[in-house]
């Protein structure tokens, strides 16, 4: 359990809480409002001494801070979200795989060179037919934080793209991203998870779809030549460590806690390529990877190079030190590891069941010729269409019925026990959620430092719960709290397309997080270069139009409520670099840069510099602007650029 007087400032939030409570608690209703004074949570806020339930606190005043951070997939958006938990509020969203209009992610030289930098050629020739540079689409699933010995330490934030089968990180000092990268060989980057024990050295990632070993066209519709890849990253460089080829494909992924092995469950066992042939076999299975023989094997050389990847055969039945196969009902999907370190939940989805894995137990599949079966410890039956599993820190799970459109709350040793013939429901409580949920993550829920308070389910419908939008509706992400005996719904938060995965994070974990960049920050390290080969100091006052043939570098500097260049010229078909450094070092002092009628605009923060590239294609005067309001005069911070027609 974690303890909220470990930081002074969110128990005194947990006492103004408090005083709020008893006028709050009405508002549930009596029969919640029951269950909340005799819950498990009364004798937590009699044990940490602040009087109050905590339905209560999930409604924060006006100025009040949220507990934990929750960080938030959202789907073919592209971008990641960061929403206060208990309180459901949306604080940021932080481009990644997407175009942003506001903060210029996707145009700027700085993120160009993060979307570019580890970009396949295929992809860059592929772009360049299309006239563009970078993707301006992603489908962020899966997104999780670097961990030291099991628990968040606050470092980075690793997420999936399955569109474009990439992977980014985002820093979590400035919450930007600083890497993407292109998975090469793989098609379809699914689940993903970053290594927990000792630490993040790895981010695993699924390949969900399959394709010819050699993708270059000679080999189209012969599935039987169809192959997948299980790809471990290095998370610190971001660069891919190795690839295993697998049988099946590979959907969810999961990591252990002692750093032995990682987990992926497989829907397509069959390698089929329609939903009928997806779903002929009775069993699929979760592929283990045993990461040491991994490492051995490609110490000792067992592996083909593939487009600059080192590559081994795991396929079942070849290489039998890398992978184990354990069979499991048809088409799971969730792969959940307790944070008890010991038990991985599998998700049945077309079977009512979900099976757990017994971690312990793995190491005697590969040293001998066990049953792989015999590693499963329970198979308890919890409804229909189960998805994902999340946990409480105290031995039970939460897990997600699709199709029954609710959450089931069972306690893993008595799965056990019925597994073993006592007679014993596993099933605690269940719950209606609105409506078909897909992920729900628990405080702290994937960490070994779960802490049983909240839940929030992610359900992918809402339907009636809000205001008809069209017919295009908003998710639903539904707040629970969890610290008594019964889930109890506090509240229904609407969220655009599509937010597929979340974690909720302590917000004592989130120590070095800054209000102002750092001047020498390594984002503008390359524009910082170009500005001293230019003899520029870009830290100072100084403004400069630098002409290097038909390429013009234009630096200036913002102070509220001015840039401190009020015109440039340039000429027809000059491409047009704008360098700007935001000199204000005041907190949320944040300026832009809008270029009128160029498609330009960018975000400049306190104490950043941003850079973009234009060619300046028509002639004429054009206004640029500030467009962050940030002082009374805001509407006056603007200037002009002349761009004169070419000599005819
Ligand atoms: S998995 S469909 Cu997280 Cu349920 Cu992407
Ligand atoms: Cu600077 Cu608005
Ligand atoms: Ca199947």
């Amino acid at each position: 359990m974690s303890d909220r007087s470990e930081t002074t400032g969110i128990s005194r939030r947990g006492l103004l809480g408090a005083t709020a409570g008893g006028a709050m608690l009405g508002a549930f209703g009596a029969p919640q409002a029951a269950v909340l004074l005799g819950g498990a949570g009364v004798a937590t806020v009699a044990a940490t001494g602040t009087a109050r339930a905590q339905g209560a606190h999930a409604n924060l005043a006006p100025g009040e801070l949220d507990e934990y951070y929750g960080f938030w997939s959202s789907g073919q958006t592209g971008e990641m979200r960061i929403l206060g938990i208990p309180s459901m509020r949306e604080l940021m969203r932080v481009p990644v795989f997407n175009r942003c209009s506001a903060t210029g992610w996707g145009k700027t030289n700085e993120s160009i060179r993060i979307m570019t930098e580890n970009m396949t050629d295929k992809t860059k020739a592929f772009l360049a037919a299309n006239g563009k540079t970078v993707h301006d689409n992603g489908d962020l699933h899966h997104l999780h934080m670097s961990y030291t010995e099991g628990k968040y330490d606050g470092r980075y934030l690793y997420m999936n793209d399955k569109a474009n089968t990439r992977v980014a990180r985002v820093r979590c000092d400035v919450m930007k991203t600083d890497k993407i990268l292109e998975i090469p060989n793989a098609k379809a980057i699914h689940g993903m998870r970053p290594q927990k024990w000792p630490r993040t050295n790895y981010l695993f990632c699924n390949g969900e779809d399959e394709t010819p070993l050699v993708n270059d066209g000679k080999i189209l519709d012969d599935p039987s030549q169809y192959v997948n890849f299980f790809t471990a990253v290095n998370a610190d460089e971001m660069k891919v460590a190795w690839q295993i080829i697998v049988s099946g494909n590979l959907d969810n992924a999961e990591a252990d806690y002692e750093g032995k092995y990682a987990f992926s469950t497989s829907y397509n066992s069959e390698m089929g390529t329609n939903l009928g042939e997806m779903m002929e076999a009775e069993m699929d299975h979760v592929v283990i990877f045993n990461l040491a023989e991994i490492e051995k094997g490609i110490a000792a050389g067992d592996f083909q190079e593939l487009n600059g990847v080192k590559v081994l055969d795991g396929r079942k039945g070849q290489n039998k030190q890398y992978t184990r196969y354990i069979p499991i009902a048809n088409n799971p999907h969730g792969c959940n590891m307790a944070p008890d370190r010991k038990h991985l939940c599998i998700a049945g989805k077309l079977s009512p069941t979900v099976t757990v894995i017994d971690v312990t137990r793995i190491d005697a599949l590969f040293t001998s010729d066990a049953d792989p079966r015999s590693v499963v410890v329970a198979e308890p039956e919890l409804g229909l269409g189960p998805l994902h599993t999340a946990f409480d820190g105290a031995g039970n799970a939460y897990t997600s019925l699709f199709l029954d459109s609710q959450v089931v709350k069972w306690n893993i040793q008595k799965a056990i026990d019925a597994y073993n013939g006592a007679q014993v429901d596993p099933i605690l409580d269940k719950v209606d959620v609105h409506y078909q949920p897909g992920h729900l993550k628990t405080t702290m829920g994937e960490t070994l430092e779960a802490d049983g308070k909240w839940l929030v389910c992610l359900s992918k419908f809402s339907k009636d719960r809000f205001l008809n939008v069209g017919p295009l509706k908003p998710e639903n992400d539904q707040l629970f709290d969890i610290s008594g005996d019964k889930m109890v719904l506090l509240h229904d938060g609407p969220n655009f397309a599509e937010p597929h995965d979340a974690i909720a994070v302590h917000a004592s974990k989130m120590t070095n997080i800054r209000s102002v960049w750092d001047r020498q920050d390594p984002m503008w390290a390359e524009t910082r270069r170009q500005a001293e080969a230019d003899g520029v100091n870009i830290d100072d006052f100084t403004d400069a139009v630098i002409r290097d043939g038909n390429k013009v570098r234009v630096y200036m500097t913002s102070i509220a409520p001015a840039f401190s260049l009020e015109k440039f010229t340039v000429k027809e078909g000059d491409e047009v670099t704008i360098i700007c450094t935001n000199l204000d070092d005041v907190d949320d002092l944040t300026h832009g840069f809008t270029m009128g009628n160029h498609g330009v605009a960018m975000e400049v923060a306190p104490q950043a510099t941003a850079s973009v590239t234009f060619v300046a294609a028509s002639p004429g005067v054009y206004w640029y602007y500030c467009q962050w309001f940030c002082h009374a005069l805001h509407m006056e911070m603007r200037g002009r650029m002349f761009v004169e027609p070419k000599a005819a």
